[in-house]
């Protein structure tokens, strides 16, 4: 099983609870919900459900501030309910990960509170407390430790009134970071770790777990021309202590385990390099990560909040380049979206016109390639970005802490700033999901926490699921290529078509089988030059997203087309 790894073959759909499925009609999605629909994930054909965090939490990041992390927050239900949807999915042979978020908890969580109560707490050590920096009082413009920004905008520091002392938190200031240097901190983590693969769970994505360890000393990044803040990322993104802390964590809650379980660890800036490190099974550290090149090619060069749009060409050369660095050992993992990612079909794709063939053809070239897919709950039926009319729509702290900065700190216009918020804001990902032409898509029957996209009686689960031609049912042929073609699933990759400025070709081979992947990632038609075309010339079409009979392969492709053919 080590040398051929069950997840090799597996596609895994994340659900994002709060927006999924409301059951007991407060407007807010919850595990009975959940439960409720596991229909439509077994129709789909997923092997595993990836569950974004369902812990007690004051809510201040979507549940991604903890406060307990072995309780059910009562607004998704409870512990028994928890036990029920674990076995309601493993009965239906289908697999569940659970969302590891141990850079940070919420300041609410009793160890924080504990750390928090004083300098002589013995949990003081368990965060990253300094004193301010020297020559300065506490709370003073200038007094923290050291200059990094948030995630979330502003300081990456918070005073401490009562001891005067700062707290570091990468993300929000309800976010403090854990102190990973502290063993205790470690065994605690672990043994919670081990607490819910006791009760059953088949793995965890670990969210931004490459931060972990920073450099102890917290020097001062370099401020960037413009900005408000230094770049700490050199001294916390893979830190010294990284690898090591991933191998501890690995033998200490893996080592001695006997059972199919995958890891994925969600790292921000991974290069390919670092990414070789991690996923080596020889290196026992996690199975797959989540890299971000891809996802940051439409950003600017003031960020995620000045976004340009990425050439095909450069989005075929970064995918290549990862399929090209994890060929020999480790392994990808492939995805368009999640909760933090505007929707693909709007991004990169066109969610006008060629809606449903740009969506299925953006799935065909990512889903063919080499590594674990990654559907995130709406992708599978075209959902779109939202039209937020303004600020008063979004939800998200990222989105509202940025907008506050960039229109109250920096003068920006609010239209300047919406228009970014429009493209880029995680609140684009995270609208109800739509699963009929019915009041609030199905979601709630209350009003729902966050609006429902308006495009929900042309895009919802329920009229896809009775169409063979859906986005849907597209992304059920995809799953099931996976599960049934082994080059696919273990077959090495070859770029085709470099230079080729609209075309991504790519070449899937296991032995003598060679799957040939194809697709025009623009609106008007194209023609290529296949190397060496006469070999295909009797190939098996397998899949196309347009019209009922996949042509052969004949130099050409229509708008958004994607062909797959197959050949021994
Ligand atoms: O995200 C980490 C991350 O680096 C980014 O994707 C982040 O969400 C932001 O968009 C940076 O611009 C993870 C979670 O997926 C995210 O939802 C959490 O907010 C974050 O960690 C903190 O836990």
């Amino acid at each position: 099983a080590e040398e051929d790894p069950w997840w090799r073959s597996a596609v895994v759909y994340q659900v994002y609870p709060q927006s999924f499925a409301d059951a007991d009609g407060d407007g807010i999605g919850d595990l009975r919900g959940i439960s409720q629909h596991l229909d439509h994930l077994e129709e789909l054909g997923v092997d595993v459900i990836w569950l974004s965090p369902i812990y007690a939490s004051p809510g201040d990041d979507n549940g991604y501030d903890i406060s307990d992390y072995q309780q059910i927050d009562p607004i998704y239900g409870t512990l028994d309910d928890f036990d029920q949807l674990l076995a309601d999915i493993h009965s239906r042979g289908m697999k569940l990960v659970m969302d590891l978020v141990v850079n940070h908890t919420s300041d609410e969580h009793p160890w924080f509170v504990e750390s928090a109560s004083g300098p002589d707490s013995p949990k003081r050590d368990w965060y990253w407390w300094r004193a301010p920096r020297e020559g300065f009082a506490g709370g003073e413009p200038g007094a923290e430790p050291n200059n990094w920004g948030s995630f979330f905008s502003g300081s990456a520091w918070q005073y401490d009134q009562s001891s005067g002392e700062y707290f570091l938190h990468l993300f929000s200031r309800k976010q403090p970071d854990l102190n990973w240097e502290n063993p205790e901190v470690r065994g605690a983590v672990y043994d919670m770790m081990n607490w819910w693969l006791d009760r059953g769970v088949d793995g965890f994505r670990m969210d931004v777990v490459n931060l972990l360890s920073k450099v102890p000393s917290l020097p001062d990044g370099v401020v960037a021309p413009g900005a408000l803040y230094g770049d700490g990322f050199p001294f916390y993104a893979q830190g010294p202590r990284i690898h090591e802390f991933l191998q501890e964590m690995h033998e200490r809650v893996f080592g001695h385990r006997e059972g199919a379980f995958l890891t994925v660890g969600e790292m921000p800036g991974v290069t390919v390099e670092d990414a070789q490190l991690f996923t080596d099974p020889s290196r026992r550290e996690v199975d797959m990560v989540f890299q971000f090149e891809h996802v940051g090619l439409d950003h600017g060069p003031g960020g995620k909040w000045d976004p340009r749009s990425a050439s095909v060409r450069d989005l075929k050369e970064s995918f290549a380049r990862w399929q090209d660095g994890l060929a020999e050992a480790g392994w990808n993992s492939l995805y368009w979206n999640n909760h933090d990612q505007p929707r693909v079909v709007s991004r990169f794709g066109d969610d006008g016109e060629h809606w449903r063939e740009s969506a299925t053809a953006l799935a065909t070239v990512l889903h063919l390639q080499r590594g674990t897919p990654y559907i995130y709950q709406g992708e599978e039926i075209g959902m779109t970005n939202m039209p937020f009319a303004d600020i008063t729509g979004f939800r998200d702290i990222e989105s509202l802490n940025h907008y506050a900065e960039a229109v109250q700190l920096r003068g920006v216009a609010p239209d300047a700033v919406l228009a970014a918020l429009r493209i880029m804001s995680r609140d684009n990902a995270r609208t109800p999901f739509q699963w009929a032409a019915e009041p609030n898509a199905g979601f709630t029957t209350a009003e729902p926490w966050i609006p429902v996209n308006p495009n929900f009686d042309r895009i919802n689960a329920d009229a896809q699921r009775r169409d063979p031609k859906s986005v849907f049912a597209y992304y059920q042929a995809l799953v099931a290529l996976r599960h049934s073609e082994r080059a696919i699933s273990h077959g090495s990759f070859q770029l085709l078509l470099r230079e080729h400025p609209t075309v991504f070709a790519y070449l899937r081979t296991l032995e003598a089988r060679q799957v040939l992947v194809l697709a025009n990632l623009v609106g008007t038609a194209a023609t290529y030059e296949l190397p060496e075309a006469e070999a295909w010339e009797d190939a098996e079409p397998v899949l196309g997203n347009i019209g009922a009979n996949v042509p052969r392969v004949d130099g050409r492709l229509g708008p958004w087309e994607a062909q797959v053919f197959v050949r021994d």
